[in-house]
């Protein structure tokens, strides 16, 4: 048994997450963390809101609220969603807890006692119309180095590059499109980061083999093109105020301690029950911890070099990542998701829609892994009735049914193992082997094909041995045909639970089993699996897992949600 930290990118506070955000990090990340426990693993599962900066100020003004009470409902709506989408977090805490504002400060401390925190007399932007210095992300203009029109001050989102507003070509205010914007002198915080760069290369060098290629090449790419001095300071009220003299009226950067938050909520988390629980356990010279972070391809820089190195930094023993899953993005009906202009589905929403797991069954086998991918409802629909109604819901209620009209509503005796069933064995071991691999290399797409490809398995088997015609000559047979479908409705059960959660559960209900009672699935060997289930138990034939989705419900559906731009 390992000890696995899963942390997914958190999500900033402002507005209602979609259907790009739940499968950029959020999932994925879920459904390794239930693997990974599934696998007999301790695991730590940790997120959060990323609640501070101007975007949270400029939200609350524009929704007329105080920023805490703004960013206290917005917290709870994240909360909600999550939780209707069965996101197992051990912890869904808040970067602007006190916790997370403690180990900011110590962070602070240290890089500044161990020289890596400058001080610079800075250019910064001001709108004379909004009376206010303006945060990066709410400077837009074009990309200096890509031509981008619609690069934001913090970074270009179409480069990846990291910018400085002052970078920009033909800046402007988002907050209210003006352009009347002067440059005014401010003093700010610098994290050192060409000072930390050799240590740095030799810790990714450490890396190599554990990251997979976007974020190494990322990183390698950055360090090849020199680091730059980063400003860690702002001049907002919301955030934490920077414990240093001289600069208590200024905030740390959101990006200076939202990543800090892993480490704050894990703390929000370990002082709920502080007899059991220690953060440093995790973060602090823990030891054999495997740290695995879930982000957007965006997110990736921050994750593989500004925050390893203020770690770094301090010269003290912090857990690191060892492995980086970027995401790339989705796409809605080939457009962006848009709220204000109503164009998408957003997770509170499409919970309303369909069950969690309809969701998260396509997102995953669907993730926008290596290149963009794009929602539709007919793409939707047609994976829910295809794989879902017409594979595996359909193999569960025809078994069921089948067992419970001809034989009887207990598991069948008698009947032997034949070469039919070997062969099932033989087909089904490999394909469960090549789930579990690439779940292990968290290959979302390939997992999810491959445990279609399983359920498949089931209904090739039955409609081979066609237990309904044996049933007429050779009752001992059928039962042995059926029981070994029942037993394939376990199993199907067992290896969907990391992605269906509640449909695993449903189906390991109606054979009066527990997900609590499920073995491991580190080697996982289905000849012991197919049969567990004895003759003589009970099951109950129940409700349809899946409803099948129709062409008048879809056409509703994109009429609802809108359509691409
Ligand atoms: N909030 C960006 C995002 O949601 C940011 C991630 C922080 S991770 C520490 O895409
Ligand atoms: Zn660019």
């Amino acid at each position: 048994m390992s000890k696995i930290l899963v942390t997914s990118a958190l999500p900033y506070i402002n507005g209602v997450p979609h259907l790009g955000h739940m499968v950029g990090c959020l999932l994925p990340s879920d459904i390794y963390a239930r693997y990974m426990r599934m696998k007999g693993n301790e695991v730590l599962y940790i997120a959060g809101t990323d609640e501070h900066g101007t975007t949270s100020e400029v939200g609350a003004l524009k929704e007329g609220m105080d920023v805490q009470a703004y960013c206290d409902m917005y917290h709870a709506r994240h909360a909600k969603t999550y939780k209707d989408f069965n996101l197992s977090f051990d912890y869904f805490g808040r970067t602007s807890s006190e916790q997370n504002k403690e180990i900011t400060y110590h962070i602070f401390e240290q890089l500044d006692k161990n020289g890596f925190i400058e001080e610079r007399t800075v250019k910064q932007v001001y709108s004379i119309d909004d009376k206010m210095f303006l945060a990066d992300r709410y400077i837009t203009g074009t990309c200096p180095y890509c031509g981008y029109e619609k690069a934001r001050g913090d970074q270009c989102e179409n480069c990846t590059k990291v910018l400085e507003p002052t970078d920009l070509i033909n800046p402007k205010s988002s907050v209210s499109g003006s352009t009347n914007l002067e440059v005014r002198e401010t003093k700010h915080l610098f994290l050192n980061l060409p000072k930390l760069e050799q240590r740095l290369s030799e810790w990714i060098k450490t890396k190599e083999p554990f990251w997979p290629d976007v974020a190494y090449t990322i990183a390698q790419k950055w360090l090849k093109e020199g680091l730059q001095e980063r400003c860690i300071t702002r001049d907002l009220k919301w955030g934490f105020p920077v414990n240093k003299p001289g600069y208590e009226d200024k905030v740390f950067y959101v990006w200076f301690d939202a990543p800090i938050g892993y480490i704050g909520i894990t703390k929000q988390w370990a002082d709920e029950n502080p007899e059991t629980r220690d953060w440093k356990d995790w973060w602090l010279n823990a030891k054999d911890v495997r740290h695995v972070e879930f982000m957007g391809k965006d997110n990736v820089p921050y994750h593989s070099i500004t925050f390893p190195a203020t770690l770094l930094g301090t010269g003290e023993n912090w857990t690191q990542v060892d492995y980086l899953k970027g995401m790339s993005y989705l796409t809605y009906e080939g457009g962006k998701f848009s709220k204000s202009e109503k164009r998408g589905v957003f997770a509170e929403d499409a919970i309303k829609e369909f069950p969690a797991d309809y969701w998260r069954y396509w997102l995953m086998s669907n993730a926008p892994e290596g290149s963009d991918a794009s929602f539709s409802f007919d793409l939707f629909a047609g994976v829910v009735n295809k794989d879902l109604n017409g594979v595996l819901g359909n193999f569960v209620s025809r078994v069921l049914k089948m067992t419970s009209s001809k034989i009887g509503d207990t598991i069948p005796a008698g009947g032997e193992m034949t070469a039919a069933e070997n062969e099932l064995i033989s087909v089904l071991q490999k394909r469960v082997d090549d789930y579990l691999k690439y779940m292990d290399e968290m290959e979302f797409r390939k997992a999810m094909n491959e445990l279609r490809a399983i359920w498949v398995e089931g209904n090739n088997y039955i409609s081979v041995t066609e237990p309904w015609t044996v049933i007429k000559t050779d009752e001992a047979r059928a039962s042995a045909i059926l029981r070994t479908c029942i037993n394939l409705i376990r199993i199907f059960a067992i290896l969907s639970a990391p992605v269906m959660p509640e449909v695993s559960a449903s189906m390991l209900d109606k054979l009066g089993l527990n997900l609590k009672d499920v073995p491991s699935l580190n080697g996982f060997d289905v000849k012991k699996e197919i049969m567990s289930l004895k003759a003589g138990q009970k099951f109950v034939v129940g409700e349809m897992l899946f409803e099948r989705i129709s062409p008048e419900r879809i056409e509703e559906l994109k009429q609802k949600y809108g359509s691409a731009k």
